[in-house]
């Protein structure tokens, strides 16, 4: 696999500081050379480029620091185009989960792609819902055609065709949403398998099912990883922690089951935060469930029960 590693230092979408250095943590702990390891062929393209916050004035309280995000976001998608277009697979170093507006619109363009939103958080408010204008809070509602219309068409006619159909898109243990994003995830159809659906069913069936939803797409599905999906317990290193998350093992198997499928054209790692992690550990972590999404396995490379 011809692999491009995107890094984006974002932090303007999250409430607070620190996740703009995610990139450095993620390249820090070895993400590159162990995708060599693995056999793929890695080109690092660097960083966009992102402003910081005490630069700017925050703008729009309901869509905070919108410009300088939007800004980064266009560099991202374009070069997430590329990298498709070229038969690569990019993989983006958060950075803020609103990187993933840019991201999945990239991977969008002119592609009939389903998506895989592994996260605490639904990322499905709107400004009159955002408890915060933070726009992290929003990118999977704008790529679904929710919300401000500032964000649904980032950059006017070249992302025009990028929207995605929300009933393709599977968002994976979510455990904290916001009363009226509840509503709305429900009005457009997104297939939502809260943790209790994992509690019930189990992670393997969880996945299977989500993967279902997300590849019935023709161009395949990309994958949006956010780190605070994990319990806080594996992953401390995350700006918006909920209790209740995955446990590596089960993470792991989910990256394991997307890799099985071969339909994967994307990946976002975002949201890890290393002012408030633990000797890189959530970096590290980001990383090992990269590698397993990209092919890696302690033993079986496909496992004879498992029917994709
Ligand atoms: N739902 C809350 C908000 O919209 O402000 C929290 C969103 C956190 C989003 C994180 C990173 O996935
Ligand atoms: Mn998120
Ligand atoms: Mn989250």
């Amino acid at each position: 696999m011809l692999i491009d590693l995107i890094g984006v230092p974002l932090d303007l979408g999250a409430g607070r500081r620190g996740v703009d250095m995610g990139p450095s943590a993620i390249r820090y702990a070895g993400l590159r050379s162990q995708l060599e390891e693995l056999g793929h062929t890695v080109i690092d393209r660097g960083n966009l480029t992102a402003s910081i916050a005490e630069t700017l004035p925050v703008g729009d309280l309901t869509l905070r620091y919108f410009e300088p995000i939007r800004d980064t976001l266009i560099q991202l998608a374009s070069e997430v185009d590329q990298s498709c277009s070229q038969g690569h697979v990019p993989v983006v170093l958060g950075g803020d989960h609103s990187l993933g507006l840019g991201s999945v619109s990239g991977a969008a363009h002119n592609r009939d792609i389903g998506v895989l939103w592994i996260d605490a958080h639904g990322d499905f408010n709107i400004p009159s819902t955002s408890p915060s204008g933070n726009i992290h809070g929003m990118p999977l509602a704008a790529l679904c055609g929710y919300g401000d219309e500032r964000l649904i068409h980032l950059s006017g006619q070249r992302l025009a065709n990028s929207m995605i159909n929300p009933h393709r898109v599977a968002l994976v243990a979510v455990r904290d949403l916001d009363p009226e994003e509840r509503q709305l995830l429900t009005e457009a159809g997104v297939q939502v398998f809260a943790t209790e659906y994992i509690d019930r069913y189990g992670m393997y069936e969880t996945m299977v099912r989500a993967i279902s939803v997300a590849n019935q797409a023709r161009d395949g599905f990309y994958v949006s990883f956010d780190l605070d999906v994990l319990d806080p317990a594996v992953a401390p290193g995350v700006g918006t922690p909920v209790p209740g998350g995955l446990t590596y093992r089960e993470a792991h198997l989910a990256a394991e089951l997307i890799a099985e499928s071969g339909r994967m054209i994307g990946l976002d790692i975002v949201e890890v935060n290393p002012i408030l992690d633990d000797r890189n550990c959530t970096a590290t972590v980001a990383v090992e469930i990269a590698l397993s999404a990209l092919g890696k396995r302690v033993w079986h490379k496909q496992h004879p029960r498992t029917a994709l």
